[in-house]
């Protein structure tokens, strides 16, 4: 209860300052994060155990999956990462079938993309769905389409904490989602047109064959941008007053960063963060809540397998 109260005027603080703009990714994950290492503590010696499978040497996943492993470290989960420069088909599934009936491991993740001589549906359907905590699994899947208990994946379910967290209201409002991708278009769509809350929205799923998408977008009261185009939302395709979720991540050459790249979002933030009441930033917006979520599935995961 303390606690809660004490986010409640942390987050009226930082609005203050932001101006009643930013939704604060960044931020917001940090205290689930430290709610999920509240938890973990309680329960100690247990902890939950996720495995991730990455392969091959694509820069950008090696990050996410360094990122996912470092979270789970300071939350005090158990976390084992098994890196790959290349596996077989065949010797992948049988890894995952082994981790399966790994009682010792809660949650299991394979880092996408897949080099292109593994097929990703097989092994989508390879993991078990109660260790599924990506939420990719046509199980899981399809308990969220019917509202059962289920994994969400965890970026949708980050948008959607996001939202509850700021308390935005959501229900009778048209949102438009742009992209309609497994992972993000598609699963937040439906959420979002669900009888609770967040939800009761008037969903508009688009993709690359709509028509009129600068209308469409800027008839939104909640737009979500899952695309991957930089600066692809200008502000003439966005309603005054708006939410905007921002969930592209670009990775652009830079000699301004340390690492020699930058982050940018789908949406042209500078020139639309005027016209809209809220904004999602990139980096530091929907990215961290992904990690969050993730760790929250994870814990999930341990605690139907009784070990918390
Ligand atoms: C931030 C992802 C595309 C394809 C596969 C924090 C992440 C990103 C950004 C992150 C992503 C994107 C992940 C920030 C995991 C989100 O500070 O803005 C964290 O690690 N993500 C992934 O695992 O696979 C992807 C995007």
């Amino acid at each position: 209860m303390e606690a809660k109260i004490e986010l409640w005027i942390c987050l009226i603080i930082k609005c203050k300052e932001d101006k009643l703009k930013i939704l604060d990714g960044k931020y917001i994950s940090s205290v689930i994060r430290s709610e999920i290492k509240t938890e973990v503590e309680r329960n100690s010696p247990a902890r939950p155990h996720l495995c991730a499978i990455l392969i091959g040497d694509n820069g950008a996943s090696r990050t996410y999956v360094n990122a996912k492993v470092k979270a789970c470290e300071e939350v005090g989960f158990k976390s084992t990462l098994l890196h790959y420069d290349d596996i077989s088909e065949l010797d992948l599934l049988k890894k995952i079938e082994e981790i399966n009936n790994d009682k010792n491991i809660d949650g299991l993740i394979v880092q996408l993309p897949l080099p292109k001589h593994i097929d990703e549906n097989k092994i989508t359907l390879a993991v078990k769905p109660a260790k599924d905590v990506d939420g990719f699994h046509p199980v899981n899947m399809g308990k969220m389409m019917l509202g059962l208990d289920s994994m969400i994946p965890a970026t949708p379910a980050g948008i959607i904490e996001l939202i509850k967290r700021y308390k935005i209201e959501t229900l009778g409002k048209k949102c438009v989602v742009v992209g309609r991708s497994n992972i993000v278009g598609l699963p937040i769509s439906v959420l979002l047109g669900k009888n609770k809350y967040p939800g009761n929205c008037t969903v508009t799923l688009t993709h690359s064959k709509s028509k009129n998408l600068k209308e469409i977008c800027a008839s939104a009261d909640i737009l979500i941008v899952a695309l991957g185009v930089a600066n692809f939302i200008k502000s003439d395709m966005v309603k005054k007053n708006c939410v905007i979720i921002d969930v592209g991540i670009s990775r652009v050459k830079s000699d301004k960063t340390k690492s020699g790249w930058k982050l940018l979002g789908d949406v042209d933030f500078e020139n639309v963060k005027d016209k809209c009441d809220y904004i999602t930033p990139v980096p530091g917006g929907v990215g961290p809540m992904t990690i969050a979520m993730l760790l929250a599935n994870t814990l999930k995961a341990a605690k139907k397998e009784n070990k918390f």
